[in-house]
C-alpha cells in the first residue's frame, strides 16, 4: 500500500511521536529546539562548533539569557551532535544558520548551500525541510527545493520557510506570544508547518507562498534600519540648533499612531540590522533596481558610529583625566552578543590611538584585540571616579546608574539612559 507521506506526518505532529531536528544552535535555533522539546518532542540539536556541543551536553548553555537549568530540563529527550548521523532519524529539520554577507558585500548562503548538499545525499521520503534564517526572496526555493529533485515536494517530502523573530534580551516578547509568519512550498507543505509551528506558538501568521515570508521578514529589518538611521541623523541636525533628539522623540511618541519610536543609538549593531536590508538590495539590484534607502540608511548608520567615536575623542582631549571607561561592549543591552557592536569599535580604535581605555561589561567578561585579551574591569560604583570620561555604550538593565552618576566626572549618555539634563552627563 502506498504510504501516505502527508498524513503520517500530520499524525506525528498530532500524537507528538516526531523528531524535530535544529541545524544551527545559535540564538535562534537553541531557542526553537527548547520550544519542541518543551512541548515533548523528541529533538536533536546539530551544530558544527564541537564546544558548543560538549557544553550543550553537559547542560552548560552557549547563551546567557537561556540558562543552564533551561538546558538540563530537557535533558531527556534532547540529542545534541556535530554530525548528520542521526538526521535520518529527524522528520523535520529545521535549518536556523547564520546568512552573512561576504567580503563584497554580497549574500553568502554559504552555510546554507553546504549544509544541505551534505543532508541531500542522507535524506529520506517523508522529511519536511523549513528554513529559518533570514535572506532573500526566492532563496528556499533556489537552495533548497531546486537541489531536491530527486523528490516530489508536496508528495513525499516537503519543504517550508518561516523567519525568526527573536529579539535578543527582549523580556516582553517570547516566543509563544510573537506572531510566526509560516509558509509551504505547495499547500501540504504550508499545512505541515502550520501544524507544527502552531504546537509551540501562540499565533501563527500563513504566508500564502515562500516568497512573500522571505520578503515579509527582510522587511521588517530594513524597516529598522531606515528608522534607525533617520534618527541617527536627526540627532546631528538637531545638535546644530542645540535641540535634545532625545527629548523631541519623547514630545513626537505621544501622537498614538503613525509615529514608531526609535532611538539614536551609537551605531547599529548585531548581525541582522546591519546586515539583512543589503541581502535586499542585492537582489533587486539583480532584478535590475537600484534602491536608495536601503544603502542609504546603512552609510548612515556606519557613519554614525565614526562620528560618534570622533565627538568622544574631543570631548576626551579637553578633560585632564584622559582616562575613558566603556561601559556595555555588547550591540545592544542585557545580551552578550558583539557582532557588528559600536563599543568594541569604540575599544579597539582608542587603544589603537594609544588612548586609555577599559570597558566594563558583566556580560562580555573579555576581548581578544590584536592577540591581547582585555578583561573587564570589576563592578565597583566608587571606582568610576577614576576616569576622566564614561561611556554608555550598550546601558545592560543590571547596573545603577544613579551610583554611576554619583561617582562619575563625565558621563557620554550614547543610550538616553539618564532622562534628565544634568552638568556632567552629556548626551551626543
Ligand atoms: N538600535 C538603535 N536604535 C533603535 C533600535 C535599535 O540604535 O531604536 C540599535 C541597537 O542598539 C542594535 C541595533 O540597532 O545595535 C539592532 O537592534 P535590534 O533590536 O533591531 O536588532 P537585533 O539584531 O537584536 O534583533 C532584531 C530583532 N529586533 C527587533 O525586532 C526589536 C528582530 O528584528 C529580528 O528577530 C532580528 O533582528 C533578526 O534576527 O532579524
Amino acid at each position: 500500500m502506498k504510504t501516505n507521506y502527508y498524513k503520517t506526518i500530520l499524525k506525528k505532529i498530532e500524537n507528538k511521536d516526531l523528531t524535530v531536528g535544529i541545524i544551527g544552535l545559535g540564538y535562534v535555533g537553541l531557542k526553537l529546539l527548547l520550544q519542541f522539546a518543551n512541548k515533548n518532542y523528541r529533538t536533536f540539536g546539530f551544530d558544527n562548533d564541537k564546544k558548543k556541543i560538549q557544553n550543550l551536553k553537559k547542560n552548560k548553555s552557549p547563551i546567557s539569557y537561556i540558562s543552564n537549568q533551561n538546558i538540563s530540563k530537557i535533558r531527556n529527550k534532547t540529542f545534541y551532535s556535530n554530525n548528520f548521523k542521526n538526521i535520518y532519524s529527524c522528520d523535520v529539520l529545521i535549518i536556523c544558520l547564520p546568512t552573512p554577507l561576504n567580503i563584497k558585500n554580497e549574500p553568502d548562503l554559504s552555510d546554507i548551500k553546504d549544509c544541505i548538499f551534505n543532508l541531500k545525499k542522507i535524506l529520506r521520503k517523508g522529511q519536511t525541510i523549513i528554513l529559518e534564517s533570514t535572506t532573500y526572496p526566492g532563496t528556499t526555493n533556489e537552495i533548497i527545493v531546486d537541489k531536491l529533485k530527486n523528490f516530489k515536494i508536496g508528495k513525499n517530502f516537503f519543504v517550508g520557510y518561516s523567519p525568526e523573530r527573536e529579539n535578543p534580551g527582549s523580556k516582553n516578547f517570547t516566543f509563544w506570544n510573537t506572531p510566526k509568519i509560516i509558509s509551504g512550498h505547495t499547500k501540504k507543505c504550508q499545512k505541515i508547518v502550520e501544524n507544527l509551528y502552531k504546537k509551540i506558538v501562540k499565533k501563527v501568521i500563513i504566508s500564502k507562498n515562500l516568497m512573500d515570508a522571505e520578503t515579509a521578514k527582510i522587511f521588517e529589518n530594513v524597516y529598522r534600519s531606515v528608522n534607525i538611521a533617520l534618527v541617527n541623523e536627526m540627532r546631528f541636525i538637531l545638535k546644530k540648533m542645540q535641540i535634545d533628539i532625545n527629548e523631541i522623540i519623547d514630545l513626537a511618541k505621544t501622537k498614538p499612531f503613525g509615529f514608531s519610536e526609535f532611538r539614536p543609538g551609537p551605531g547599529v549593531g548585531g548581525h541582522c540590522i546591519p546586515i539583512d536590508p543589503l541581502y535586499l538590495s542585492w537582489i533587486a539590484k539583480k532584478k535590475g533596481y537600484n534602491t536608495k534607502f536601503i544603502k542609504l540608511a546603512s552609510q548612515v548608520n556606519l557613519e554614525t558610529t565614526k562620528k560618534i567615536l570622533k565627538e568622544i575623542k574631543k570631548i576626551v582631549s579637553k578633560q585632564k583625566n584622559k582616562k575613558i571607561l566603556i561601559i556595555g561592549l555588547s550591540y545592544k543591552k542585557n545580551i552578550e552578543d558583539t557582532r557588528e557592536s559600536a563599543g568594541v569599535k569604540f575599544f579597539t580604535k582608542l587603544l589603537d590611538d594609544k588612548i586609555n581605555v577599559r570597558f566594563l561589561d558583566g556580560l562580555v567578561k573579555e576581548l581578544k584585540y590584536k592577540n591581547i585579551l582585555h578583561k573587564s574591569i570589576d563592578l565597583n560604583y566608587k571606582s568610576f571616579s577614576k576616569y576622566g570620561t564614561i561611556v554608555i555604550c550598550s546601558d545592560h538593565d543590571f547596573y545603577n546608574y544613579s551610583k554611576i552618576l554619583s561617582s562619575s566626572n563625565l558621563i557620554i549618555d550614547l543610550r538616553n539612559r539618564y532622562k534628565f539634563r544634568h552638568e556632567k552627563i552629556i548626551r551626543i
